[in-house]
């Protein structure tokens, strides 16, 4: 047997400061125990890894946490034939040479015109006056929706995933979370109905199956695998971009690396997503009695998979707490596979992140237009780094310092690859 410890995930202070926690599960046979949740918190790699992996972890807790606001099931949540076919879609529509053309040219100019604001002032916070626009901004230009009401959609987005990822909800989470659900399905449904039906590479009509499609959803699963999407994508986006500034500005040579050769960016934007995750937990439920890694765990039982902790382990990554953007880069093809086996930033199994190409394609293209505008970067003198979230985690706000590029128009250093 080992040791279960008593454990309060919501009372602030692993909030404020999770790392102490992290370390001591890497270095004790150590399970934690939410008595007021009823839920096992687990954190070592190897234990996070096998319960995203093993089909006795169901995702059955979603049917309350997520499904409310969500209005119908998410891709999480299936299983079998139709999970299969609808997560093949969405990897079909967010994926690949088509989409990266279509999208691209899309994404760069959200950022450019939404820096454009920042460069006129002398410093700037990268998440309030970028991040959190830029977030919703992308989500909405790669489903094909319109961003007149971007301010109402990003409203509707924080009430309905503060729903999804509030550990213990209170009343006016719940509330407050219906509501905006009400509201971004009755806008969806809306501008889906209204969409240009002739634009048959579009995702929405995609969504709706062309003649000889394998899967043909009604308008209500559409609107919640939508949903999905727009929260699985706006979610994180600040919360990553913010991490990645926030860490190569802090070790200011590799800051100078990355922007002398950009091909570095892909493993800092990978190392972000291993020290600073910002998907944290992963809810799953035991579909049986088992004894897992020593630990007896009734069935139904609460687990959550401590994915930020498990990308802290020491024994699977050296030098653990340390930002090294070449971590998963020096080795070639062998780090590449590493990379895969080892950082579980987009889950693992066959749940993991569908969205994982577009997410690190997104931060990236983000990333190289805000280091050609901006030819230096450093935090504001008084600024602290304060982090929110156990659930999904990001900087409350970067404020950043800049000297304005004396050339006006982005450098072409990085294009062409
Ligand atoms: C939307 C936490 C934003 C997902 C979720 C209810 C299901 C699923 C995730 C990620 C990120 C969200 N879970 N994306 O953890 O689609």
């Amino acid at each position: 047997m080992r040791e279960v410890v008593r454990f309060c995930a919501t009372d602030g202070a692993f909030e404020r400061d999770p790392y102490p926690t992290f370390s001591t599960l890497h270095r004790r046979n150590q399970v934690l125990f939410d008595p007021d949740l009823g839920a096992f918190f687990f954190g070592r790699h190897a234990e996070v890894d096998s319960i995203l992996r093993d089909e006795d972890f169901t995702t059955a807790a979603l049917e309350s946490s997520a499904q409310p606001v969500m209005g119908g099931r998410v891709l999480a949540q299936m299983e079998g034939r139709e999970h299969h076919l609808k997560r093949r879609l969405v990897q079909s529509v967010f994926t690949g040479r088509a989409f990266r053309d279509r999208y691209g040219t899309v994404i760069e100019d959200i950022t450019r015109r939404l820096l454009r604001d920042c460069i006129r002032q002398r410093s700037f916070d990268l998440v309030g006056d970028f991040g959190s626009r830029y977030g919703v901004l992308v989500s909405l230009a790669i489903l094909d929706l319109p961003a007149d009401r971007w301010r109402d959609i990003s409203a509707w987005h924080c009430g309905i995933a503060a729903f999804v990822t509030s550990l213990r909800m209170t009343e006016e989470v719940r509330t407050h979370g219906l509501e905006c659900s009400r509201l971004m399905r009755a806008y969806l449904t809306e501008a889906i109905q209204a969409r240009d039906q002739s634009d048959v590479a579009s995702p929405l009509s995609v969504f709706f199956g062309n003649q000889d499609a394998e899967v043909v959803m009604p308008m209500s699963e559409v609107v919640a695998l939508v949903l999905n999407v727009l929260l699985a994508a706006t979610e994180p986006a600040d919360k990553a971009l913010s991490y990645l500034f926030y860490h190569l500005i802090s070790d200011g040579g590799q800051l100078q690396r990355v922007r002398e050769n950009r091909s570095l960016l892909t493993g800092a934007v990978r190392e972000t997503l291993r020290l600073t995750s910002p998907v944290q937990l992963i809810p799953r439920q035991t579909r049986r009695s088992m004894t897992f890694f020593g630990q007896d765990l009734p069935a139904g039982s609460r687990v959550f998979a401590m994915v930020g902790c498990a990308n802290r382990d020491p024994s699977v990554f050296e030098d653990a707490s340390r930002f090294n953007i070449d971590r998963f880069l020096s080795g070639g093809a062998r780090a590449a596979v590493m990379h895969q086996t080892t950082s579980i930033a987009f889950g693992a199994g066959m749940h993991a992140c569908v969205g994982a190409a577009f997410a690190k394609m997104q931060l990236e293209l983000a990333a190289n237009i805000i280091l050609d505008d901006f030819s230096d970067l450093g935090l504001r003198p008084d600024f602290r780094l304060t982090e929110r979230g156990v659930y999904t985690r990001g900087p409350v706000a970067l404020d950043l310092e800049f000297t304005p590029a004396a050339a006006s128009g982005p450098s072409c250093a990085h294009r062409g690859s």
